[in-house]
């Protein structure tokens, strides 16, 4: 054993090997003082620890297979500065962004993410010493050598006996080390399915695979998003016009514009399924707010309304609401294309058609799903992320703050925007796997065999309490009556192989579950109120693509000349065949789910003959047709071709999310006359003290409702 250490010491692995460690150790010092990568638990621990290993043993191994002595070393030379380089850069980047550099901003390509600038110096910090000791012990050598010893086989010269590895023995080494990265990559995916599949987050990716598989990946994700676009673009301008010609409804004349110059909230709903409404679990409602809300006279809600998420779940509703495009048929679109495409989203429309002023308030990290970069060019002026709000204690659950806190912190930015504003809210509390304490929530959870079906009651009904705080706020302040709110549910909280779990507490049998059952629970909440809005409840069969079209027509803007594949879900002819991102689809007579025909009214399992008809073709086509052009859009980039009558293109490098709070106190003096704040019209009021809540956090700490949390002054708030 001895013996074959020395042997090793001796060998020409020994550079590589050091090399390894010494990446190992600035890996380590990283994620320790400098990133924020969320570790959870002991696997994410272990993974996190080793998973700098393999990756960079394989760098550091392949010049031995260069012959020439010189040039070795040189690339070895060249590796270690470049390792160095990644971590240190990535380390100061992430200060000031809290994300990790993309080959796009690397080579400075992206039009959203700006690189370093000259005042990322003052971003050091005295321990990064630490990422640049093995650089300067390097350099010291070769100057030793080269200079002083005027040594000209300096690069040779560090060996004096030295013993080969064979190139064969050097074969197998590097294989092993490439395998040894592929079970780091299956233990990942065991415990974060589909982690490069859906791309969550850049903070995920390091946390399971490291910095080099993420800047690996990152590599060719870019190159592959190169290729897809510029060819045969004119064809597909033309198709995708076609489309918009044969598709477009006109607004339903009954409600176009009752809401004209309102403030618009879009509150999502975190994993909300429609079931929950209505239901009563051990003589409790679950959401009495919001079964309350739908009687109300002003609230048209629907309920044969579905979600079309595919992969990218959150960030795939978002794409559908503020582009009235579909996600991808994989991945996620926030997370590729989104950044660098040209988007005409929502918050553009308003503010170019009413003077909108838009926000987003979500108590999550600034770049999951990517969203500081997606926002940008959607033309989002404001993005209130975590670092907006307290994170100390218990203020977070699972994917970010608890949602009251998210509601009532952010008041406080909230009263000072110009009016008309289009807020965005996106909660996170009713996330799998609906793990909420008693303390914050005591309604009593379920008693099946499956943990995550028992949960998920709770933070439902936390969350509809959460919505009742916000709306008594809204009313007593005044907005509700001057505002339209857009609520909806974003996707299933319960997927379908725990849908039988389920079962029993719908009153069905789980031995009987089908498809059928499953199509039937995509169903999610759909719930407009508007002070004069003639109420009720509409039995549309829809889904999010069409949320769009139907708010900017209740905003009086017509989406005639608009690239949205949706359709307004009021107008009596409305399209009802509701698309699945897969392909399945649902409509008031067929359900076709993965290969089987439904009715729709009664759940009878059809003959397949049925997709034989004319009918069933039809449809099939009308969906297929639908994703297709959705794809051909995003994948070709083709809104850079298509700008809209009187629409101006978002510029994304003028949004920038730092020191908004500064920002917008500055913005209120400016826009004082013509868009007053709410802070403005109460003569400079405020009104955090209409907004109360009985979360624990905020009764003990009221004084988060008024200022600001010291840390969006600091720097790491850069985004
Ligand atoms: C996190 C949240 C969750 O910021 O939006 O996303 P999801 O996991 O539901 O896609
Ligand atoms: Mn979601």
């Amino acid at each position: 054993m001895k013996k074959k250490f020395k042997k090793i010491l001796n060998s020409n692995l020994i550079l590589p090997i050091l090399l390894t460690i010494n990446f190992w150790i600035k890996s380590l010092i990283a994620y320790t003082f400098d990133f924020a990568l969320g570790v959870s638990s002991p696997l994410q621990v272990i993974l996190l620890l080793i998973n700098p290993l393999p990756l960079a043993f394989v760098i550091f191994l392949l010049p031995l297979l260069i012959k020439n002595l010189k040039m070795r070393y040189i690339t070895m030379i060249i590796l270690a500065v470049a390792e160095s380089a990644l971590i240190l850069f990535n380390v100061i980047y992430y200060r000031e962004f809290t994300d990790f550099m993309t080959v796009n901003t690397i080579l400075g390509y992206s039009k959203v993410s700006n690189g370093l600038s000259a005042s990322s110096i003052n971003l050091l910090k005295p321990h990064d010493i630490f990422y640049v000791l093995d650089l300067i012990v390097i350099a010291g050598i070769l100057i030793y050598q080269f200079l002083i010893h005027k040594k000209n086989n300096y690069l040779t010269q560090w060996y004096p006996k030295i013993s080969l590895i064979t190139k064969k023995g050097l074969e197998s080494i590097i294989c092993v080390s490439i395998a040894s990265f592929f079970l780091l990559l299956s233990f990942s995916e065991i415990d974060r399915p589909q982690l490069l599949l859906r791309t969550f987050d850049r903070n995920y990716i390091v946390k399971y695979l490291g910095i080099n598989a993420f800047t690996f990946y990152d590599g060719f994700k870019t190159v592959q998003n190169k290729n897809i676009n510029g060819t045969k673009i004119v064809k597909n301008v033309n198709k995708v016009s076609e489309y918009k010609k044969e598709n477009y409804l006109k607004a339903n004349p009954k409600y176009f514009g009752i809401a004209r110059g309102k403030n618009v909230f879009v509150i999502h709903l975190e994993s909300f399924q429609q079931f929950l409404l209505n239901y009563h679990f051990e003589g409790r409602e679950v959401t009495p707010f919001l079964n309350s809300l739908i009687k109300n006279k002003n609230t048209l809600s629907f309920d044969n309304f579905f979600h079309e998420v595919g992969q990218g779940k959150t960030s795939d509703a978002e794409t559908m609401l503020e582009t009235g495009l579909f996600g991808l048929p994989q991945g996620s679109f926030f997370n590729s294309l989104a950044q660098n495409n040209t988007l005409q989203a929502a918050p553009a429309i308003l503010s170019q058609n009413g003077n909108y002023t838009s926000a987003v308030f979500h108590g999550n990290t600034a770049g999951f799903w990517n969203r500081n970069n997606v926002y940008k060019s959607m033309g989002y002026d404001y993005f209130f992320y975590n670092n907006y709000y307290y994170l100390d204690n218990d203020s977070e659950v699972g994917y970010g703050i608890k949602d009251k806190l998210l509601f009532g912190e952010s008041i406080k930015y909230l009263e000072h925007l110009p009016q008309p504003f289009y807020a965005k809210y996106i909660t996170v509390t009713n996330h799998f796997p609906f793990n909420l304490d008693k303390n914050v929530d005591d309604f009593p959870l379920a008693k099946t065999d499956d943990q995550v079906v028992n949960n998920y009651f709770r933070t439902a009904h936390y969350l509809d309490s959460a919505l009742a705080e916000f709306f008594n706020y809204l009313k007593t302040s005044g907005i509700l009556k001057k505002s339209i709110i857009v609520i909806y549910g974003d996707h299933f909280g319960i997927s379908n192989d725990r849908n039988k779990s389920l079962a029993p507490l719908l009153n069905k049998d789980p031995n009987q579950w089908n498809n059928y059952q499953n199509a039937m629970l995509q169903r999610v909440p759909l719930i407009i109120y508007n002070d004069g809005l003639k109420g009720g409840v509409n039995h549309t069969f829809g889904g999010e693509i069409d949320v769009l079209p139907t708010l900017l027509h209740l905003l009086g803007i017509d989406t005639k000349n608009y690239i949205q594949l949706g359709q307004d879900l009021l107008n009596p002819k409305h399209n009802q065949i509701v698309a699945f991102r897969n392909h399945n689809f649902v409509s008031p007579k067929y359900t076709f789910y993965d290969g089987t025909i439904y009715n729709t009214i009664d759940g009878e399992t059809l003959d397949p003959s049925i997709a034989k008809t004319l009918e069933f073709k039809n449809m099939q086509k009308k969906v297929n047709n639908k994703l297709k052009i959705s794809d051909l859009i995003n994948n070709f980039n083709l809104l850079r071709f298509y700008t809209p009558v009187g629409f101006q293109p978002v510029d994304p490098i003028k949004y920038n999310y730092k020191n908004q709070y500064d920002k917008l106190l500055k913005q209120e003096k400016e826009a004082k006359i013509n868009n007053p704040s709410i802070f403005i019209q109460k003569s400079h009021k405020s009104t955090t003290e209409n907004f109360h809540s009985n979360d624990p956090e905020l009764i003990e700490n009221p004084e988060k409702l008024i200022d600001p949390p010291s840390s969006i002054n600091q720097s790491n708030t850069k985004n």
